[in-house]
């Protein structure tokens, strides 16, 4: 089985991390294969770089569609591009934030997210919104750490998350956490440890669902809302993106569309 596990952003330091951590929990004939975009931006904590995110993970699932991939994880907390993500894999494909709630859910009544930056938390409360578990989700929080100072050297980030984790469980009630970043996935059960409930990470989360999908044959169907979606001229710098007409109806994925994929 091939799981390709996208970084949204385009930092190789964080691409590996989140390679490190998903290959932690990869069953054995199970292939993660860890990738970083051609283009976006180097961290994603705004809407603005959220957007400019996707076509760097459409480009990636466009590749694996050409590597055979069995499944894809969005590895950023936001869940960027899932919707149009799934419309071109024939594969799963599971955000990180998705996957962390889904997970926190079957080990805890309530949940309460630490994200990095105050202003990703409206993107959160939209997911948790999103995904139905407005009852289930306690409480929000922000660290106020930037992402690429999370992994930062001499970065104080791990006693900084679990502060606000002990915060979350204290003052919300929550009797499980979910880290609001791929990059906090290797804090993950140390953090566990230390305030005593569940913490979860979206990244090894979405990995084992991912696998568990695929070893059930579940994929998007090929009707309806993630069908391929019609070929459309696309102009300009997104013209590479175009459908290719062939793509449509059974035909060949729209991975075969001309997208330039830089290898990783
Ligand atoms: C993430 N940003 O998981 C999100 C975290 C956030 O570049 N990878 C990022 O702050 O939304």
């Amino acid at each position: 089985m091939l799981i390709r596990v996208i970084n949204p952003n385009t930092t190789r330091a964080m691409t590996d991390l989140i390679g490190r951590c998903a290959r932690v929990v990869a069953a054995p004939g199970t292939v993660v294969e860890a990738v970083t975009p051609s283009m976006g931006p180097a961290s994603i904590e705004s809407h603005y770089e959220e957007a400019l995110a996707v076509p760097g993970i459409l480009e990636q699932v466009a590749q694996g569609e050409r590597d055979g991939a069995d499944a894809y994880v969005l590895a950023c907390f936001g869940d960027p591009g899932l919707d149009a993500a799934r419309e071109l894999a024939t594969g799963p494909v599971l955000g990180i934030a998705e996957a962390a709630m889904h997970a926190a859910t079957m080990v805890g009544r309530r949940f309460s997210i630490v994200t990095t930056l105050g202003r990703t938390m409206g993107r959160a409360h939209d997911l948790v919104d999103r995904y139905g578990f407005r009852d289930a989700c306690a409480g929000v929080h922000a660290c106020e750490i930037p992402v690429l100072e999370l992994d930062a050297p001499g970065s104080r980030a791990e006693a900084i998350v679990t502060d606000y984790c002990r915060l979350a469980v204290e003052g919300d009630g929550a009797d499980a956490v979910v880290l609001g970043c791929a990059g906090m996935a290797d804090l993950c059960a140390r953090i566990s440890d230390a305030v005593g409930v569940p913490v979860v990470d979206g990244v090894t989360a979405a990995t084992t669902l991912a696998q568990s999908l695929v070893t059930l044959g579940l994929r998007p169907a090929v009707a309806g809302e993630y069908a391929t979606p019609p070929p459309k001229a696309m102009r300009g710098l997104l013209a590479p993106f175009e459908i290719a007409a062939a793509a449509v109806g059974g035909g060949p994925s729209p991975a075969a569309a001309p997208l330039v994929v830089t290898a990783d």
